[in-house]
């Protein structure tokens, strides 16, 4: 059975084909440096939006018209797979990702969950063998369900905490079953409404221990998966312990394991956190913590996590920047953690969307790749901080001075000069690289 029957393969077409159902900066095999588009960028679709989403909001009821609406329970968990391994290859998508509610309905208890979900990996495993779509990353869903009222590690309820313990131990044995490159943790209801009846210390300390038992597990069973921490300032709760790159490096560090977690980067979270989509990318990678990206984008307009599929260039090409100079992603990928728009319910709009966001990263891959190639923020940034590399400051950045010595050096200055940081000059020089991109340059 079809469930886009009329829809073909989406192919290359290049900039100038006017034909809405082609990719017109994404050519898979085309080299950039020494690794194809394909492989620098690693798209996944999100099971979540794409096959689980009826695109409600809290005004109104969901609008998605869906090929597999007829189906419900097992069938419709049945039908969604084989409707994703349909899109995957008419998008020839290389990886996938989902939560275990989005692929199996929960049954009366753990058990029968745990039934339904074996029978779901299995299709999915079968699938996989015919497919070239590999998992990028699974997760559990530790928050819809009202039994996460409380939160899951962070759940002042100890039952909780083993229920979502038993959620993620499956989740590892699933992950290791489809050959999961990551696992992801984010956060969901970590975190909390009001310390005026929250031990704040307790939650933290037991989140730890749940992610110090995650990566025991996961080595007892030889999973290598690499895990990440996806964070995420607020909301659910109004505070979400893992807020930020900062915040959730320092809890790592705190409790033993930032040798075991990398991040995935969602930009709608980074800037719900008050920073740019760069600016979390900047601090993961010059911490070695890059992991992976949920590419999204949030409206500009509007506070909270709206997950728009990723169409403006001038944030995937800084985004692209830091993932060059990271070298890549490794195991990570780009996830697309976006949803269509509630007005765009009908099903071809889920490959628009993701053609969409697949160009518009593909475009700022490239235009980045130019930027490094010709120097450009490098030689900014090399000559506004010349001072360091002579002098007092570089007696300063290898460690040969100290406050007597500073201090006699600041007695002896007569004139401290500052230069321009000409942020305008870089601007402009910035735009000439993306209107050349548009110029097909
Ligand atoms: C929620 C969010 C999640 C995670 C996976 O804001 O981003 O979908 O990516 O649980
Ligand atoms: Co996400």
């Amino acid at each position: 059975m079809s469930y886009f029957n009329n829809i073909n393969k989406i192919k290359y077409e290049g900039p100038t084909s006017t034909n809405p159902f082609s990719f017109k900066f994404y050519n898979p095999e085309e080299k950039i440096g020494d690794k194809t588009i394909e492989e620098y960028l690693r798209f996944g679709v999100a099971y979540w939006h794409t096959f689980a989403e009826n695109l409600s909001d809290p005004f109104g009821a969901g609008t998605a018209i869906r090929p597999w609406d007829k189906f419900t329970g097992m069938d419709l968990a049945k039908a969604r797979v084989e409707a994703a391994f349909e899109f995957f290859e008419k998008l020839n998508i290389p990886f996938f990702c989902f939560h275990d509610a989005d692929i199996a309905p929960e049954g009366d208890n753990l058990k029968e969950t745990y039934k339904n979900l074996d029978v779901i990996v299995s299709m999915i495993k079968d699938y996989m063998e015919d497919s070239k779509t590999k998992l990028l990353w699974n997760t559990a869903n530790n928050f819809t369900n009202p039994r996460f009222v409380h939160g899951a590690a962070s759940s002042n309820n100890a039952d909780v905490f083993a229920y979502s313990a038993a959620k993620v131990k499956k989740g590892l044995e699933i992950g290791k079953e489809l050959g999961a490159e990551n696992y992801v943790f984010w956060g969901g209801r970590e975190g909390y409404e009001t310390l005026l009846n929250t031990n704040l210390a307790l939650e933290l300390d037991n989140l730890g221990r749940f992610f110090h038992m995650a990566v025991d597990y996961a080595k007892e069973i030889g999973f290598d998966a690499q895990f990440l921490i996806e964070p995420k300032p607020k909301e659910p709760t109004s505070h979400q312990y893992d807020f930020d790159v900062a915040s959730g490096y320092a809890f790592l560090q705190h409790y033993g394991l930032q040798d075991h977690f990398k991040f995935n980067i969602e930009a709608n979270h980074a800037t719900l956190a008050g920073h740019s989509f760069e600016h979390e990318l900047r601090y993961a990678r010059i911490h070695g913590m890059l992991g992976s990206v949920d590419a999204n984008q949030g409206h500009p307009l509007l506070g909270w996590d709206t997950d728009e599929f990723p169409t403006d260039i001038y944030a995937t090409t800084l985004a692209m920047y830091e993932i060059i100079k990271n070298g890549g992603l490794g195991k990570g990928g780009l996830n697309f953690d976006a949803k269509v728009r509630r007005a765009s319910f009908e099903a071809e709009d889920l490959f628009h969307a993701h053609i969409a966001g697949m160009d518009s990263f593909a475009v700022g891959l490239k235009i980045a790749q130019k930027l490094i190639d010709d120097n450009v923020m490098d030689s900014v940034i090399d000559e506004r901080y010349k001072s360091y590399k002579e002098g007092i400051g570089k007696d300063i950045v290898e460690g040969n001075t100290n406050f007597h010595k500073l201090e006699e050096y600041a007695l002896g200055l007569t004139e401290i000069k500052n230069e321009s940081g000409k942020l305008e000059r870089i601007k402009a020089t910035i735009n000439q690289y993306l209107l050349r991109a548009y110029a097909g340059e």
